[in-house]
């Protein structure tokens, strides 16, 4: 976290948490994050001291600018397992200024909708079917009951059977995409995931598809929720058009990724889209870096 604050002299990290208590109602206090955890005032209240005491005596110093990493100092971010130290994506610890990224397994990374076409082809060769150049809405289920309402029940047992997951195909240059992002500096990656209802096969060839492709460090940064709107990054990668849940303002930004099912959409602005991994998905992480 980062403190923008207005500061009457340069403040020595050592001795922030005195000072910014110290201040007093005239200086300004900019908070990036959206709120200052109670906790954070617990620990600062022993340091508290009479702003007028130490106001008596000091020379006025034209007011300076001052940025500090005070939570870094005072709250170090725990290390999550992974590679220590390198200040990238696998640490766990890149920082107050690290930008986090979540991506989207399923039409992002993993090529569901291709699977399910085939998958249904072959367990299903006489029923009518939905091509992908004809998919609309992210529902594969509520577009094949359009066509037949038993079709519904029928997709359905394509993508929960054993070894569905686990099988698809690796969107193209995401493998390369992921690899790359998560050795950037003042980043964080992760793999934000949804499992279906009927989990007994998905959640665990999940896993074993990110081993299979990405390996052993990727499965340390699975996050597998129903609900993504309670996860805090700062862009999720993910080609479902709306994404709801129990927080109303997620602190991500949804950039829409291309898909059979969505690419028909007009997103209004400002929301935007990457059209595939070779579309500049790098100029977007340095867009949001600069805001
Ligand atoms: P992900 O969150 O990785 O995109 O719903 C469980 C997962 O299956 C979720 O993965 C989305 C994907 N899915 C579709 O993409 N379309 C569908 O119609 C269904 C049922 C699931
Ligand atoms: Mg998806």
């Amino acid at each position: 976290m980062i403190l923008l604050l207005q500061a009457p002299q340069p403040v020595e990290l050592a001795d922030a948490p005195r000072r910014l208590l110290s201040l007093g109602p005239s200086s300004s206090c900019r908070r990036t994050a959206p709120k200052v955890p109670r906790a954070f005032k617990t620990l600062l209240a022993p340091w508290q001291t009479s702003p007028g005491a130490l106001a008596a005596g000091r020379p006025s110093i034209p007011a300076l600018l001052i940025h500090i990493h005070i939570f870094k100092a005072v709250f170090p971010r725990p290390a999550l397992a992974g590679v220590p130290g390198s200040g990238g994506g696998m640490s766990g610890g890149a920082g107050p200024a690290a930008l986090r990224v979540l991506v989207d397994m399923d039409g992002v990374l993993a090529d569901f909708e291709g699977a399910v076409l085939r998958g249904f082809r072959s367990r299903f060769p006489g029923e009518p079917r939905v091509e992908l150049a004809e998919r609309r809405g992210f529902s594969v289920r509520e577009q094949y009951r359009c066509l037949r309402e038993d079709l519904a029940a029928k997709v359905a047992s394509v993508y929960e059977s054993p070894g569905f997951f686990l099988e698809l195909d690796p969107i193209p240059g995401a493998l390369e995409a992921m690899r790359e992002m998560i050795h950037m500096q003042d980043t964080e990656v992760f793999i934000c995931t949804s499992p279906l209802r009927k989990y007994e096969h998905c959640i665990v060839e999940k896993y074993k598809w990110v081993e299979k492709h990405l390996g052993p460090e990727f499965v340390e940064r699975i996050i597998l929720t129903r609900d993504k709107t309670v996860v805090s990054a700062d862009l999720l990668f993910d080609d479902k058009d709306t994404i709801k849940g129990a927080e109303l303002n997620p602190s991500w930004e949804h950039v829409l990724f291309t898909c059979c099912h969505n690419r028909h959409l007009q997103l209004p602005a400002p929301r935007r889209r990457l059209l595939s991994w070779e579309d500049d998905w790098k100029a977007i992480l340095e867009s949001k870096r600069r805001q």
